[in-house]
């Protein structure tokens, strides 16, 4: 006959298995595409990419109507993620480019959020596109992340791994380390081998997509080009609009594998995923209908497709409204990790984890963006626009004059309003702000 004790313990034992459970840090999957546009995938309106995997996602989670990058090109928003804050604190205003900009990135120093992870025992690996230094000073594995397989530049040749100036572009770690297969394949692979490994403990995986960013080759074509050679920078594809699909179709089919490989090692419950863009697509991809492209200040440069995705903790199908920028991400993995965020990080952005849960609001904010060809306050549905005149030879520089659009009625920003004390107000904020980083030296 088993002792009252033994009993007692093996209830307190049994009893304690579900908290066990739930202490187990949750994992995260950050999916960034590359330049994809607010109208690219199906379940933000598309009816010419069929992306059932992402369309599943969005229907089994959350999706963001509001949610940007917060630059409108590729490193200043990789910059942002990084490393919770605006992107001109750490000096990453503009794009690294792979021609001029090949001793400059983000700096080893700055704390990132795979650096907050790694100290707290995750794992923390990047597969795909990291374009913030092509030094291996720069390597991601010297700003936390204990695995990167992918690219440093802007882009490369989905084959043969060259970027657009003509240099070798495929590392393991910090080392070159040719590998054959189309980049999307690749990030997908490691990504699930990744989940595999680390299938016993809390991890962080971030898998930077090159697609739907040039040049435009679906996984049936051939390279383009060669060491020292870059050729078409856009690819050699006529039928573009057919390239783009195949590429986001790609994509879409790696997001079903990395979401069956969360389920196959029931890690489904435990794992936040969540996709994004990293800036609005060119012309051509599909903004939705917002005004502007990559690169431009108006929505169709930074509004874009957003989906969380964690079951048991959001619910299923559910929209958010709330206006989110790229570096709500770092606070918003530490908040669900129970992570206290250390102040002397002063990051810019906030946990979403009250959106997500639906347990709480975030409270009310100015969000700001400086693209370089303009600067940009929101606040609440105001949008207050400065887009910067390009100066043109022999002609004095115009004053820029400042715009105030109600997105709530005008989403498309064709016909700006008049409110004078909105329009001040956010005026003062966007000049503070832009202050608040004016002594940073501009990596770019
Ligand atoms: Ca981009």
């Amino acid at each position: 006959m088993k002792s009252p004790l033994l009993l007692c313990l093996l209830a307190v034992a049994l009893f304690s298995l579900p908290v066990v459970a739930d202490e187990r840090p949750p994992n995260f999957v950050i999916i960034m595409a590359d330049d994809l546009g607010y109208g690219d995938i199906g379940c933000y309106g598309s009816d010419s990419i069929p992306t059932p995997h992402l369309d599943a996602l969005a229907e089994s989670g959350m999706k963001f109507t509001d949610y940007h990058s917060n630059g409108a090109v590729c490193s200043p928003t990789r910059a942002a993620l990084m490393t919770g804050r605006y992107q001109q604190r750490s000096g990453i205003g503009g794009v690294v480019t792979a021609a001029n900009h090949r001793d400059t990135g983000l700096a080893i120093e700055e704390t990132t959020f795979a650096d907050v992870l790694a100290e707290h025992d995750y794992a923390t690996g990047i597969f795909g596109k990291w374009h913030l230094g092509y030094d291996p000073k720069f390597n991601p594995v010297h700003n936390g992340f204990g695995e990167f397989i992918g690219y440093v530049s802007g882009n490369v040749d989905f084959f043969s791994h060259i970027d657009q100036a003509g240099y070798e572009d495929w590392w393991h770690q910090a080392e070159l380390t040719p590998e054959e297969g189309y980049t999307t394949h690749l990030i997908t692979k490691h990504g699930v081998r990744f989940i595999e490994e680390n299938k016993a403990r809390p991890f962080c995986l971030y898998l930077p997509h090159e697609a739907p960013h040039y040049p435009y080759q679906g996984p049936n074509d051939s390279p383009i080009r060669e060491v020292g050679r870059a050729g078409a920078v856009h690819g050699e594809r006529e039928d573009i609009a057919n390239a783009y699909r195949e590429m986001v179709v790609e994509m879409d089919k790696g997001v079903g594998e990395i979401v069956a490989a969360l389920e196959k090692h029931g890690l489904r419950e435990n794992t936040l995923v969540f996709f994004c863009s990293d800036n609005g697509a060119n012309q051509n991809g599909d903004n939705g209908g917002l005004r502007g492209f990559k690169g431009q200040v108006w929505e169709g440069g930074h509004r874009v497709p957003a989906i969380a995705n964690w079951p048991g903790k959001i619910a299923p199908g559910s929209t958010t409204d709330v206006t989110a920028l790229s570096m709500d991400l770092f606070p918003t993995m530490l908040d669900a990790a129970g992570i206290e965020i250390d102040p002397k990080l002063a990051l810019d952005g906030v946990s979403l984890m009250p959106a997500l849960t639906r347990q709480g609001m975030i409270a009310d904010r100015t969000l700001f963006w400086d693209v370089g060809r303009g600067v940009a306050a929101r606040k609440g549905p105001w949008k207050f626009v400065v887009e910067k005149p390009r100066p043109r030879k022999g002609q004095k520089t115009p004053d820029p004059t400042g715009e105030l659009y109600d997105l709530s009625q005008d989403l498309g920003e064709q016909a700006p309003v008049e409110n004078p004390g909105i329009a001040a107000e956010l005026k003062a904020a966007l000049e503070e702000w832009q202050a608040s980083w004016a002594d940073v030296e501009q990596r770019s």
